[in-house]
C-alpha cells in the first residue's frame, strides 16, 4: 500500500511539474493549394511571401501588393524572425499556396501591441507563398540540440550533442576533444559572446550578415 501511495504521489508530482499550459494556436485555412507541389516548407527554409493584414473586424491594415511585387518579403521560417504565428502557421506549405492565418495575440504582438496594432489584438493574415529556398542551415539540428527549448544553445547542450554524434558514428566519447570542439564552436558561432548560440547566430553565418 505504501509503495502504491509513493508511486501515486511521484507520478502526480511528475504530471504537475511536467504539465504545461496549453499553447496558443494559429487557425490555418488553406485558400488555395497548387496542383503541383515539389516541396513543402520546413523550419530553416527561406520563404518569399506576399501578405495582407486584417483586424478582426475585417479592416485591412497592410498589404504588400501596393507596389507590384516590390514589397514581397524573404524571411527564414522557424527562427522567430517573424511573428510566432507565422513560424507556426506557414509550415508544410507549397510554393503557390495561399493561407489565411488567424493569429491570437500571444503569437502576435501580445499585451503591448505595436504601432497601429492595439494591445491584445487577434490578427488575420492572408499569406501567399511565392518561393522557397534552402536556408543557410538546418533548423532541425538546432531544435535537436536545444534540450531546454529556450532558443539558445549552452556549452552543455552542444557538448551533449557532440557526445551523441560521436556515439552515433561509433567513436568513443573523448572529453578533452569535446571540450576543445565546444570552445572552437563557440569562438566561431557565439557572435555576441554572451555564452550562448542563439537560433539566429546558428542559422546565419556571420560573413553573410
Ligand atoms: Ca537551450
Ligand atoms: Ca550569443
Amino acid at each position: 500500500m505504501l509503495t502504491v501511495l509513493a508511486w501515486l504521489c511521484s507520478s502526480m508530482l511528475l504530471s504537475v511539474s511536467g504539465g504545461k499550459l496549453p499553447e496558443a494556436e494559429v487557425e490555418i485555412d488553406v485558400l488555395h493549394r497548387p496542383f503541383l507541389c515539389h516541396r513543402k516548407t520546413k523550419y530553416g527554409d527561406m520563404l518569399l511571401v506576399h501578405h495582407e493584414l486584417y483586424f478582426e473586424n475585417g479592416t485591412m491594415l497592410y498589404t504588400s501588393r501596393t507596389d507590384g511585387d516590390r514589397h514581397a518579403m524573404w524571411f527564414t521560417l522557424g527562427i522567430m524572425e517573424v511573428l510566432k504565428g507565422w513560424d507556426k502557421g506557414l509550415q508544410d506549405m507549397c510554393s503557390g499556396e495561399k493561407r489565411k492565418l488567424v493569429v491570437p495575440p500571444a503569437l502576435a504582438y501580445g499585451k503591448e501591441g505595436k504601432g497601429k496594432i492595439p494591445p491584445e489584438s487577434t490578427l488575420t493574415f492572408v499569406v501567399e507563398l511565392l518561393n522557397i529556398k534552402n536556408g543557410p542551415r538546418s533548423h532541425e539540428s538546432f531544435q535537436e540540440m536545444d534540450l531546454n527549448d529556450d532558443w539558445r544553445l549552452s556549452m552543455q547542450e552542444v557538448s551533449v550533442y557532440l557526445r551523441k554524434e560521436f556515439e552515433r558514428h561509433g567513436y568513443p566519447p573523448n572529453d578533452t576533444l569535446h571540450e576543445n570542439m565546444v570552445k572552437d564552436i563557440f569562438n566561431k558561432e557565439d557572435a555576441n559572446k554572451d555564452g550562448f548560440i542563439s537560433s539566429r547566430e546558428f542559422t546565419y553565418k556571420h560573413d553573410e550578415l
